[in-house]
């Protein structure tokens, strides 16, 4: 029996959970990848995808890459040579600064995002973009930035919601556009499956969790604000709104309120297709509180999504559902409000200009464009699968002349189309911090073993490519501890790193925290903003309207496409034992939908829109409405018949606010193949 040991560490991905992980080793390495039974959340157990990648994929050297490569083919056809780092960073580095001197930095385009979620793995390698200058592709932009902006300009926040542990204070939990069966797995089974509160779904989709709540509640997609009005309505027609608050701690009510007489359940129940009787009953048991209210982001990836958000988001102050125990609202918690400076971790003041930015909805068309764009660097994200406008950018990426650096731990669609890919150490290869977005907490993401081959951990990479540049601002070249330590004293908690890898997670004080406690806000008023000046500043309305999408003519349908239970974004389709899990792709159609199309469980349909088509497999499902359609994101386009996944029919329309993605906006036809 070889000697073993135990490395206890934190699952650093975009997830809600942020679990806490055993790592088994053996003489030769990482032996086997488990749950620790002592952390809080996961309770012993990771999720399935995690426990299967985890095991397999991440721990494959074959699946990953492990030396730097330089193309030597043409673009797309996969021929590489494997490269020295030193000759690797010496060909970007000549061909970027030569980028720089022709064209000025902005001409090279910078995109990332959370393929680690952990501290220095996401936030580190900002600091040579920072230096670099380099176009900024919002990282938000394709996932919740209208959200971010809609709190912001009604709590001054997005980033500082309630502590979760407060829920043993809550009657009453409200899950709006969130499905922690799928993207919050623990969560859902724990924090919410044992809280002693009621739960309400509101959700287009008979979710897990949805199912099992209280109340569900089934709007149109894309009707949310309608909805959030005639509760409100009802919160004030009854009598149920918290004036004392409303009249010490907002401003802007008394503009809107005349909004809500025409709000009625009658008019709510037309306009998205909730019974009256159910908003009214929702309305009343949110509004007696103690209420928690949880906002989704798949809510607002809709063409409305920003006064969507603005909407929901007046809930907690018509009600006074904040600043005491078992209440508040969570969008996202962010490493601030755990102390830790995250500018300084991205190195803001490296940035010796004002950065331009693009949204992502905007990417397929800049790199069409070889004047505004000669150069793309890509890490911690797959464009080529995650993206609007998969076609187009596609093909915008094999453009011969555009120089692309795609660092990466696996092979994937964007690696595929780079000039040179630079191999990533694995969240198992190195040391960090996660700090949970859902969570107050802080855990230790440690090394358990050496990256295969040449890999190395983002930082490093990036230590690199500053050196290549000749840069020669120290903030480049920290050593990861020196950053690790100073994050960890910023959060005030005492421990080292040493002390917090024994336990793995630490809760971040002894008792919740509640959310605005002192009843100011981070507001230009110190109020909560319901009529917004900075809002109009920005060119959107005054007050939140209420609005419902139009329903799709012609019968079109709204095509829902959101997480998978069985990848993460996209990650893990890579993998042998989860590409069986998730089998062919589908489409889930209610069946009356389906019969009106003669479409039959199984059978294989084609969606299509002016975007693009693309071919499936039909599941008849009244766990989604009618009129709407749904197939999970996270599949690979290299690895489906068709070379294209839901992604293909996702023009890339943008949100109200922050140029932000509306992709659950999508219309599709649906036929029969
Ligand atoms: N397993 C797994 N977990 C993940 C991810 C993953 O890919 N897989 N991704 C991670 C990432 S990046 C993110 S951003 C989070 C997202 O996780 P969530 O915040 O849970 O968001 P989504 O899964 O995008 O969508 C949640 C729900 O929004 C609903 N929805 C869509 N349109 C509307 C609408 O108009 N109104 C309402 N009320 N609901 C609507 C969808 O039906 C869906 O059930 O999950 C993270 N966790
Ligand atoms: N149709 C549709 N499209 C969507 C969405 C949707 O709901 N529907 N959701 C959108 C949302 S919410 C998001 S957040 C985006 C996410 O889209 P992406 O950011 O593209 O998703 P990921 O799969 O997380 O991409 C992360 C990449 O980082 C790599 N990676 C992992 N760890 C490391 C590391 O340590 N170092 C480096 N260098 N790389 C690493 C992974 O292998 C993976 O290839 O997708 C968006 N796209
Ligand atoms: S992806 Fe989420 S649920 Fe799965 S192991 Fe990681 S933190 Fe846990
Ligand atoms: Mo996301």
């Amino acid at each position: 029996m070889p000697e073993r040991s135990v490395v206890r560490t934190t699952c650093p991905r975009d997830c809600y959970d942020a679990c806490g992980i055993l790592v088994i080793r053996d003489p030769e390495g990482i032996h086997a990848v488990r749950g620790d039974p002592d952390h809080p959340i996961s309770r012993g157990k990771l999720c399935r995808k995690c426990t299967l990648g985890y095991n397999g994929v991440f721990l494959d050297p074959s699946a990953r890459l492990t030396e730097p490569l330089l193309r030597d083919g043409p673009k797309g056809s996969g021929g590489y040579r494997e490269a020295s780092w030193d000759e690797a960073l010496a060909v970007i580095a000549e061909r970027l600064t030569a980028i720089v001197e022709d064209s000025g930095p902005e001409a090279i385009l910078n995109t990332h995002y959370t393929g680690t979620f952990a501290l220095l793995g996401y936030g580190y390698g900002l600091r040579f973009v920072n230096r670099l200058g380099a176009t900024e592709v919002d990282p938000d932009s394709v996932c919740n930035l209208a959200g971010h902006l809609a709190l912001g300009y009604l709590w001054g926040a997005s980033e500082d919601g309630f502590d979760p542990r407060t829920a043993r204070d809550a009657k009453t939990i409200l899950v709006w556009g969130a499905n922690p069966s799928v993207s919050a797995p623990h969560q859902d089974e724990h924090w919410l499956g044992e809280t002693t509160a009621d739960v309400i779904v509101v959700d287009p989709i008979a979710t897990g969790t949805a199912k099992r709540a209280a109340l569900h509640l089934q709007p149109y997609p894309g009707s949310d604000s309608a909805l959030a009005f005639a509760m409100l309505h009802v919160i004030t027609a009854e009598g149920l709104a918290d004036r004392e608050f409303l009249a010490a701690h907002t401003v802007g009510w008394d503009e809107l309120e005349p909004t809500l007489a025409a709000c009625t359940p009658a008019w709510g129940e037309a306009q998205t297709g909730v019974p009256a009787a159910l908003i009214e009953e929702a309305a009343r048991r949110y509004a007696s509180g103690p209420s928690l209210l949880w906002l989704g982001q798949g809510m607002q990836r809709q063409p409305r999504g920003g006064n969507a958000m603005r909407s929901v988001g007046l809930l907690p102050a018509a009600t006074g559902n904040v600043g005491r125990p078992g209440t508040g609202f969570l969008y996202l918690n962010g490493s601030d409000n755990r102390g830790v400076d995250a500018g300084a971790i991205v190195g803001s003041s490296l940035a010796r200009s004002e950065r331009p930015s693009i949204s992502h909805m905007d990417l397929a068309g800049r790199l069409e464009d070889p004047a505004r764009s000669r150069a793309l660097l890509t890490w911690n994200i797959n464009v080529a699968a995650s993206n609007p406008q998969q076609r187009r950018l596609r093909a915008a990426m094999a453009r011969d002349d555009l120089f692309t650096v795609a660092i990466d731990v696996f092979p994937t669609d964007t690696t595929a189309l780079a000039d040179v890919i630079l191999p990533a150490a694995s969240f198992l290869e190195c040391d960090d911090l996660v700090l949970s977005y859902f969570d107050l907490s802080v855990s230790a993401q440690v090394k358990a073993g050496d990256p295969p081959g040449g890999a190395l951990p983002n930082p490093e990479i990036f230590r690199r490519l500053a050196a290549a540049m000749g840069y020669d601002e120290p903030e480049l070249y920290e050593p990861d501890r020196t950053v690790i330590d100073r994050a960890l004293s910023e959060t005030g908690l005492g421990l080292t790193f040493d002390e917090l890898a024994a336990v793995g997670t630490v809760p971040y004080g002894a008792e919740p925290v509640i959310q605005f406690a002192d009843g100011v806000f981070p507001t230009p008023s110190g109020k909560v903003e319901i009529a917004s000046a900075a809002a109009e500043a920005d060119g959107q309305p005054r007050l939140p309207y209420p609005h419902a999408d139009p329903r799709p003519e012609g019968g079109a349908l709204r095509l829902l496409t959101p997480a998978s239970r069985w990848s993460l974004n996209d990650m893990f389709a890579n993998d042998r034992k989860v590409a069986g899990r998730l089998g062919e792709a589908w489409v889930a159609i209610h069946p009356l939908d389906a019969a009106e199309r003669g479409v039959e469980d199984g059978k294989r349909v084609v969606l299509a829109n002016r975007e693009g088509t693309l071919e499936l497999v039909a599941r008849l499902s009244d766990e989604v409405p009618r009129g709407v359609v749904l197939s999970p994101k996270g599949r690979w386009p290299g690895r489906e018949p068709t070379g294209a996944n839901v992604n293909v029919l996702n023009d890339g329309a943008k949100a109200d606010m922050g140029e932000a993605t509306a992709v659950h906006g999508v219309e599709v036809q649906l036929t029969i193949a």
